[in-house]
Formats: C-alpha cells, structure tokens, sequence
C-alpha cells in the first residue's frame, strides 16, 4: 500500500441554508468546532465577509487546514478538509453537513503526496527538529474574524473576537451585540455598525449638546430612534430638560443594550424620561402640534425600518411637531458613504424649513464607513447653531460632565462645511 503524506477532503455542500453561508462568525465558529471535534490543534483561523455577500476562511490546525468559500446566493459551499497524521476529517465533514443544514452533498477524497512519488530531500533539519520538539500548543488559537459594514464598493472592517453575545432577528432586524478588538462591544443591526463602546461618544455627543446648547430654554425633547440609549444619556445631563419622550420600534435593540452595553444604556430609568416603544413615523403623526423644543432623530441607515425616516411626509410633521424657535437635528448620513441619501435629506430639510434653516454638522465617527458623518438640521426660526455665544458656558458643562468629544470649539467648527460638502447641498 502507498503511504501519503496528506489526506484531502473536497466537499461540496450544496443546498444550504442561504443565511448561514452569509455568516462569517457563525461559519467561523462552525469550522473551527469541526476541527476541534476531529481532535485537531487549532493554530488559528481567519474569516473574511465579502461584499455584497460570501464568506471565505481557512482554519489553520497542527494537522494542516480547513478552508471555505461560501456562495449564499446558492446556497453552497466549497469546503476542503486536507488533514495529516491520524485525524479523521469525516467527523468534521459530518459537523459541518448539520451545522450548514446541506440537503445535498458530495465528497471526493485523494490521498496527497504520495511517497513514492517524491524524493527525500537530504538538507540537515535537525534544527528544525529540535524546534518542532520544543514547540508546546499554547491552548488558545488567534482568530481573524471580520465584521464589514459597506456597500457595493466601500467597505470599513473591524477585526472582532469572534465571540457573539447576542445574536437574535427582531420582527424589524437583525440585532448583533459582538466584540471588536479595536472598539470593543458593539451594536450592529443587519450588516451596520451602529455604536460600539470606545467610540460613541463622537457620536452621542454630536448629536445633542450642539442643539441643546443653540436653544434658549429645551425643555421638552422627543428622541426617535435611539435603542441604545446614547442619546438620551447626554441629553439628560442638561439640568433644564424637563422632560425627554424617546419612541423606539424595536424594544429588542433596547434590551440588546441593556444586557450587553450598559454604559450607554445608562439612562433608561431616568425619571425624566418617558420611553416608548412603537413607531416613530406613526408617533409623530399623532403627535401635538407645536409641543417639541427638540426633536432629534437618531435613526439607522435608510434601508429596513429607517427607510421612512428620511422621507418629506415624516420631516413634515416633524416641522408641525416642533415649537416656534424648535429644532430638528437628524443623522444624516456620509457625504462620502451614502451621497444620495445625505444630499436628498438635506434636499428635503430645505424643502421645508427653508434654504437657510438646514445646515449640516459634520464629525468623525471611526466605525462608520469613511469615518465622516453628518448631523442635518431643521430650524424653526430657531438661531443658527454656529451663532452660539456661549462659550464659557459650554466648556464648563464639557468639564463638569467630562465630555469627550464635544467642545465649543467643536460646536462651532463642526457646521463649516468643505467646499465638496457646500455644492452638495446647495
Ligand atoms: N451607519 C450608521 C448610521 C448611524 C445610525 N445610528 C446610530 C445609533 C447610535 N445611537
């Protein structure tokens, strides 16, 4: 009998579940379990989401490697199990069939490098011997797990732990609470980051103190949007806010954040705040008329159930909702990510509150794809937010609540706009 050095394993699973080949932590896991399972030595495993869908990854274990690519909108994957040694690759061929929940399946095994093929080479690897004898498996591996937001030709990835922490589809989205190495816990909903905990106070920070600082006397705010709770979080640090009514559709990103982000779900019992969970679009149409000071709009990207929160009907009853001097901040979205949707925004805000009442605030947010983001505003014959004179003022509530992003300076220079910026809206 000829003796190999390797045993090759080619799998094609095919009628998969199309959800889970679009998976990267779940294939990870899936593949790294599969070796384990077989009584290999992981070494270390990297996994790479890819746009707009598909998963590749190797598992690298002292027996050699288990690779995928994976093809969601067939439901398919290629998998290879090449193995040395004494481990039987079945075991993992037999994991990975349930966990991808194939219906059809092939395999082809070849044995590779067959000895008496090859031909010894005599170049002296006692040193490399003698390494291999001292190398101890360390009981841990290192994990290359990819978390991508992008669109069809922009990408930002985040290197996270692999590990999922929540991971459960609402009626409205998906809603992942995972571990990035850089930023650390994150919320994404379907593919999108939306806040992570090292760097949301770029945003939380953004999105309130400029309008609460620019209005005379906020009292009564409404927050659409905002699961996480960021939002209110620094709103409330203004003693003359009276009152906050915070409507959020999905009550699964607010108990997400509750479980796993507690430090920017801080606020939700606050007494000042009145939380409800329901429609946002539907709440500001019922809503009184001229009742707001404030109305800010921390929504997700326009797709899925944000996708009404850029429209002119739900802007317009924002404007009628609002006070007399009121106004309106909304995310806004990249003027390098999402053009479309931050120019035709700022369209609408023109639209109804008038040319000069829409001005943009821009910020640095280094999760989101691009890393510039953009606040829209709507003011009701509110003053510009530019003409702040406050400054003292606001550096003493920056250094009393230990702010960390915003500033006066920042307030001021976040609403002058590139050049590139100004044509896109004007
Ligand atoms: N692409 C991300 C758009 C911003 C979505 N909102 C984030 C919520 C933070 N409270």
């Amino acid at each position: 009998m000829s003796i190999a050095l390797g045993n090759h394993i080619l799998v094609e699973f095919m009628n998969c579940d199309p959800h889970i080949m679009n998976d990267v932590a779940r294939i990870e896991k899936d593949m790294v379990d599969a070796a384990q399972k077989a009584g290999a030595t992981v070494i270390n495993s990297t996994f790479h989401h890819f746009s707009p869908w598909g998963v590749s990854g190797v598992v690298v274990i002292q027996e050699s490697h288990l690779a995928i690519h994976t093809w969601p909108e067939y439901g398919y994957a290629a998998v290879d199990l090449f193995t040395c040694g004494e481990m039987d690759a079945w075991i993992s061929f037999d994991h990975l069939k349930e966990c991808f929940k194939s219906h059809s399946y092939s395999a082809l095994e070849m044995k590779r490098g067959s000895v008496n093929l090859l031909t010894r080479n005599d170049f002296d690897m006692s040193t490399m011997r003698q390494k291999a004898s001292e190398w101890r498996n360390p009981d841990f591996f290192t994990r290359n797990v990819w978390f991508t937001d992008k669109d069809e030709n922009q990408a930002l990835s985040l290197r996270f732990t692999g590990e999922v922490f929540h991971d459960v589809q609402s009626p409205f989205q998906r809603v992942r609470i995972i571990e990035s190495y850089k930023y650390g816990k994150m919320l994404a909903l379907d593919d999108m980051v939306m806040t992570t905990i090292e760097d949301e106070f770029h945003y939380h920070e953004m999105i309130s103190h400029p309008a609460l600082f620019t209005h005379s006397n906020p009292k009564n705010i409404l927050v659409i949007g905002g699961g996480d709770g960021g939002t209110v979080r620094e709103i409330l640090k203004h003693e003359a806010v009276e009152k906050v009514t915070m409507v959020e559709i999905d009550g699964e990103v607010i108990e997400a954040c509750k479980q796993h982000l507690p430090q920017i779900a801080a606020s939700f019992d606050h007494p000042k705040l009145n939380l409800i969970v329901d429609d946002g679009i539907a709440h500001i149409k019922h809503a009184k008329k001229e009742s707001y000071d404030i109305i800010i709009v921390d929504g997700s990207d326009p797709v899925g159930p944000a996708e009404g929160l850029f429209s002119v009907e739900f802007y317009t009853n924002c404007y009628n909702c609002l006070k007399d001097g009121g106004i309106l901040v909304a995310q806004g979205e990249s003027p390098k990510f999402n053009e479309k949707a931050f120019k035709e925004l700022n369209y609408t805000l023109q639209s109804i509150f008038g040319k000069d009442n829409a001005p943009v605030s821009l910020f640095f947010v280094p999760t989101y794809p691009t890393g510039m983001w953009s606040f829209q505003y709507g003011l009701k014959n509110a003053n510009h937010p530019k003409s702040v004179n406050n400054h003292s003022l606001i550096d003493s509530f920056v250094q009393d609540k230990g702010l960390r992003y915003y500033n006066a300076d920042i307030h001021v220079g976040s609403f002058a706009n590139p050049n590139f910026v100004k044509s896109m809206i004007s």
